[in-house]
């Protein structure tokens, strides 16, 4: 971990009780010799921590919590795909602290417009689950997000919705709200042309801006040393006149922090930052995936081990604030919210003919017929 202090951490020394905490924002503002190389982080694998946290006892079971349902949605979205109820699926397994982490730390009328891979993320910043499942069915409807959720639908189009969080919050700084947008994405989404300009104009505009990348290692099989000449992903950040940080990506406090101090400066008018999550992807890149084709076999062995539950699971054991019955019982909620939203998404009637087409046209096409006007959007 770096010892350097840039001093630009004060404000944040509010939010940690009684310590003098290293905090994110050391890594902010670096030079292009330094920067994006060190990887802040509070917990350690083992479940010791490094300095005070600046979370209470409660606020850690919360989180904890919180990835425990995350898992539980994930490992059953697997086993539904399984079972051909959902369309493909994209396991977030592993990344849960990124995702957690970063949601935690927004306000609930912040934008977010994240992947297919984030439904953690989208769940924990308002998105109905049972929405989100509906979408996976393969129903557009899952995109009719409830006024007053300012979260968009799952991009799938990898780096496009950058570009709406630019947008979204360029909006709200020229209207004078406080909002801000947080845009997730994938180490493979830098190479996109959206990336670059998302970046260069939020610097350019000053957007109040959040850009939260989670490098899981790979766009599906090709590893990120391969995606990019660059030393990390938060270097990139230097070019663009904007701060970049590198963070734990599997340390959910870590992460909180991280995303928050770069909220503050958003939301303070500081302009946007890069956030580059460092993470690991347990799963493959879809349910369609053999990740055992292009990895090597002891690499997940080492990730297992750095589980971003684990380590916060060992956490609350060291401070006596885990048992067996606590485990079980987070397990057992978490299940029944899944099932009941995965109950509600299933009752959903199909949509009629005329309700799909509807959606596609803003002027409805009558009489339809299969060699119509508006058939090749069937074919
Ligand atoms: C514009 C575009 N190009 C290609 C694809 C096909 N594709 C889907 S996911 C993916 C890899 C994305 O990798 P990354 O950004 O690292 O996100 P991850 O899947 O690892 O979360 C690609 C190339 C797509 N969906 N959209
Ligand atoms: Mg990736």
């Amino acid at each position: 971990m770096s010892s350097r202090k840039s001093g630009l951490g004060r404000g944040l020394d509010a939010l940690i009780p009684g310590a003098a905490a290293t905090t994110p924002i050391e890594f902010l503002g670096q030079t292009p010799g330094d920067a994006g190389t060190d990887i802040f982080g509070l917990i350690n694998t083992d479940g010791s921590v490094r300095e005070q946290l600046p979370v209470t006892v409660e606020e850690m079971k919360a989180l904890y919590s919180d990835m425990v349902l995350a898992r539980t949605y994930d490992t059953k979205s697997i086993a539904m795909q399984r079972q051909g109820r959902l369309a493909t699926y994209a396991p977030f397994r592993g990344q849960e602290g990124a995702q957690i982490g970063a949601a935690v730390a927004l306000r609930s009328d912040d934008w977010v417009t994240a992947t297919y891979r984030d439904a953690a993320l989208n769940w924990r910043a308002g998105y109905p689950l049972d929405l989100l499942i509906l979408g996976r069915i393969g129903d557009e409807r899952g995109g009719d997000v409830p006024h007053g959720v300012n979260v968009l639908p799952p991009s799938i189009t990898v780096g496009g919705h950058m570009i709406h969080a630019v947008g979204l919050s360029w909006a709200e700084k020229l209207m004078g709200s406080e909002r801000i947008a947080l845009t997730s994405f994938g180490d493979g989404a830098t190479s996109e042309g959206d990336f670059h300009e998302a970046m260069n104009f939020a610097a350019v505009y000053q957007t109040p801006t959040v850009f939260f990348c989670q490098n899981n290692g790979y766009a599906i099989s090709y590893p990120t040393a391969e995606q990019t000449r660059s030393e990390s992903i938060a270097v990139k950040a230097v070019a663009y006149g904007m701060p970049g940080v590198r963070v734990d990506g599997n340390d959910v406090v870590a992460v909180l922090m991280t995303v928050r101090q770069a909220v503050e400066r958003a939301r303070g008018g500081e302009g946007p930052t890069l956030i580059e999550a460092v993470t690991y992807r347990m799963g493959p890149h879809t349910t369609a995936d053999d990740p055992t084709r292009y990895r090597e076999s002891d690499e997940d062995a080492t990730w297992e081990e750095r589980d971003p539950l684990l380590r916060v699971l060992r956490l609350l054991q060291r401070q006596g604030q885990w048992s067996e019955e606590w485990q079980a019982d987070l397990e057992a909620q978490a299940s029944d919210t899944i099932e009941a939203a995965v109950e509600a998404a299933e009752s959903v009637p199909e949509p009629t003919r005329d309700e799909m087409l509807g959606r596609m046209y803003h002027d409805p096409i009558e009489p339809w017929s299969p060699s119509g006007p508006g058939s090749h959007a069937l074919g």
